[in-house]
């Protein structure tokens, strides 16, 4: 049996299968990525729900696993060399889980750098890009007087929904035939963009049929059915 007691983490979310790779999160875009490579891969699992109403996400035990206190992140009790290995960043994450399925990601080193490639695009444009359009559109920044923020991310996440388009456009996924974790990183903050944020109209989503239609098939994936709703919010 795994000991996971060595993690304060698990004094507040403690494991009832320490055996599972233990995940905490909250069903957010940047949470829906990693849920939904567990539930694509069968890993096995245990969920933790980390709630932002309470701050938990700036508790102790939260920050001695992610000192930058955001969800998602885990630890896997048999990692590298069959030792416990904790990780946070959504990213890292998807590539470890990749490389410990084998599944994913293509198994070719070109496939593989390239698939990286758009996890980091993911990760350092989309990302960071939609959520200023949330929160100058939708969340606190909508009342700023000044609107030339809010128009700068949308020009900008205009711009890289232009560049996935393109990918898109001869592509049924990302990288190809293959569903890898590049989708899984960007279709929920597609989803969110516009959906819950709702700034399709804002960035002109119906130009973009093709990511449209991306979209469309992750959604329609069960494992992205179920990840949608893990760690289920009580
Ligand atoms: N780069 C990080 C970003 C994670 C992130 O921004 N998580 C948000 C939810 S989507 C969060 O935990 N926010 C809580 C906070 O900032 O206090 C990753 O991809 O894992």
């Amino acid at each position: 049996m795994a000991d996971l007691s060595d993690f304060p983490i698990t004094r507040k979310w403690p494991a009832s299968h320490p055996e599972r790779i233990q995940l905490y999160s909250l069903p957010t875009p940047n949470g829906v990525k990693v849920s939904t490579m567990l539930e694509e891969t069968g890993l096995p699992y245990e969920p933790h729900l980390v709630r932002f109403d309470t701050n938990d996400q700036m508790s102790p035990e939260f920050l001695s696993l992610n000192p930058n206190n955001k969800i998602p992140a885990i630890i896997d009790p048999r990692g590298p060399g069959g030792q416990p290995l904790a990780l946070f960043e959504s990213g890292a994450i998807l590539v470890y889980l990749a490389d410990k399925s084998s599944q994913f990601m293509p198994q070719d080193p070109a496939g593989r750098y390239e698939t990286l490639q758009w996890v980091m695009f993911q990760m350092g444009g989309i990302g960071p890009m939609f959520g200023q359009v949330g929160f100058f559109h939708k969340f606190a920044g909508k009342d700023y007087e000044d609107k030339r923020p809010r128009d700068r991310y949308v020009a900008e996440s205009k711009r890289l929904l232009g560049v996935l388009e393109q990918q898109l456009s001869t592509r049924e996924w990302i990288m190809g035939d293959a569903y890898t974790i590049a989708d899984m990183a960007t279709f929920p903050w597609v989803r969110n963009l516009v959906g819950f944020y709702e700034a399709g109209e804002l960035v002109e989503f119906e130009t973009f049929p093709n990511v449209k239609r991306a979209l469309d098939a992750f959604l329609a994936r069960p494992a992205v059915v179920r990840a949608l709703d893990i760690p289920r919010r009580n």
